[in-house]
């Protein structure tokens, strides 16, 4: 036997030896790996298996809710443009009786004074802003026909009362740039509805809705014979996009006292090139609720004088200018108040 043929041997004997040893590791892996996932459930130390498939199943059944939900939301539809709920003219009620509970208990769905409907999305999200003080009846009143007005229209929406505070001169165009200013602080509402608070809209038709420009929605109203004032009149109820009214820097903080405010908005509107459109005649009515001039809301003599200057004056007299303090936000059923001090008049008039 030469030395050629008992290399080969040993060679042959080592690879057997090697692929034996090659089984025997696969075997010890494999089994490493089915020990290792038999322990697993038990690793957990506290919970048992059947824990754990209750566990599990609880999972389960919450993912699928989750799923259900999102199918829900994604399956409802946006509210169609007009609302099958209006009923078009709505005869008004003013009764002396009329408690705040009882506007409550008739407005079940409304949540701190914001509303969405259940069914559909809405077109848009208002936010109404009704500057107040010492009106609680009027404003009773309003919130009664308002709510449900504003429901049959399918929106997204939230009052906010912006009360002022005190006995200073009262301020109507300062407390709207408030109301603005804080009302985004909630919600980036796509449009802003300011609305006196004795002024009852009387058909549903009306919609409380912004366009593509500034709309006007009192065309007339019963102590006026229901005739539009004047071409320019922007008083009363009007609405704006969040953008519209950001563009014109919102209303003057510089009118104390009655009249003109509403005659330099719409100056700001023309400056920048915007126009004012109204709803149909027989649809823009409204009842404003008797009142005699209230006590600290003189005439304000200086008006013509600032309305002369309002081209010069809209950069930096409103949203960029109006300094406030806000006493209170008081988030009631029915409506968000916010209690402010707007200061008072630099020199009196
Ligand atoms: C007209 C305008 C109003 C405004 C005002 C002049 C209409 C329909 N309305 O209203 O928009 O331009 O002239 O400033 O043309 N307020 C209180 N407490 C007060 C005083 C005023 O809550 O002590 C609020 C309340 O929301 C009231 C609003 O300010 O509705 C306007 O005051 P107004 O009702 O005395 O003035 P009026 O009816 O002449
Ligand atoms: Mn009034």
């Amino acid at each position: 036997m030469g030395l050629f043929p008992f290399m080969s041997k040993i060679v042959r004997k080592g690879k057997c030896l090697f692929l034996l040893l090659l089984c025997l590791c696969v075997v010890a892996w494999i089994a490493t790996i089915t020990i290792d996932n038999t322990n697993k459930p038990f690793q957990d130390g506290s919970k048992s298996p059947d824990d754990k498939s209750v566990a599990g199943f609880k999972q389960m059944e919450l993912e699928s809710e989750m799923i259900q939900s999102i199918e829900e939301q994604s399956a409802k539809e946006t509210c169609p443009k007009q609302s099958p709920l209006r009923r078009g003219a709505i005869k008004l009620s003013f009764d002396p009786s009329l408690t705040i509970g009882q506007v409550e208990r008739e407005n079940g769905e409304v949540v701190e004074g914001q509303y969405n409907p259940s069914d559909c999305i809405a077109r848009q999200s208002v936010a109404i802003l009704i500057p107040h003080r010492n009106r609680e009846k009027h404003l009773l009143y309003l919130l009664h026909h308002l709510h449900p007005f504003l429901q049959r229209q399918q929106l997204h929406y939230a009052i906010y009362v912006i009360h002022q505070a005190g006995v200073a001169t009262f301020n109507r165009a300062k407390l709207l740039n408030v109301g603005y200013l804080e009302a985004l602080n909630d919600h980036s509402w796509d449009c802003f509805v300011f609305h006196d608070v004795d002024l009852v809209p009387e058909n549903d038709h009306n919609l409380y809705m912004c366009d593509k420009q500034p709309k006007h929605l009192v065309v007339g109203r019963n102590s006026t014979g229901y005739k539009l004032r004047y071409k320019g009149y922007f008083g009363g109820v009007s609405a704006m996009t969040k953008e519209q009214f950001f563009k014109v820097n919102g209303f003057p903080n510089t009118y104390w006292g009655w009249g003109g405010e509403d005659d330099d908005l719409r100056i700001r509107l023309t400056l920048q090139k915007m126009s004012i459109i109204r709803p149909a005649l027989e649809v823009g009515r409204y009842t404003m609720v008797f009142h005699n001039r209230d006590n600290g809301n003189q005439i304000n003599k200086d008006r013509m004088h600032l309305l002369r200057r309002t081209h010069q004056t809209w950069k930096t007299d409103g949203l960029n200018s109006c300094s406030y303090k806000v006493l209170s936000v008081q988030r009631a059923p029915l409506y968000i108040n916010v209690t402010v001090d707007v200061g008072r008049p630099e020199r009196a008039h």
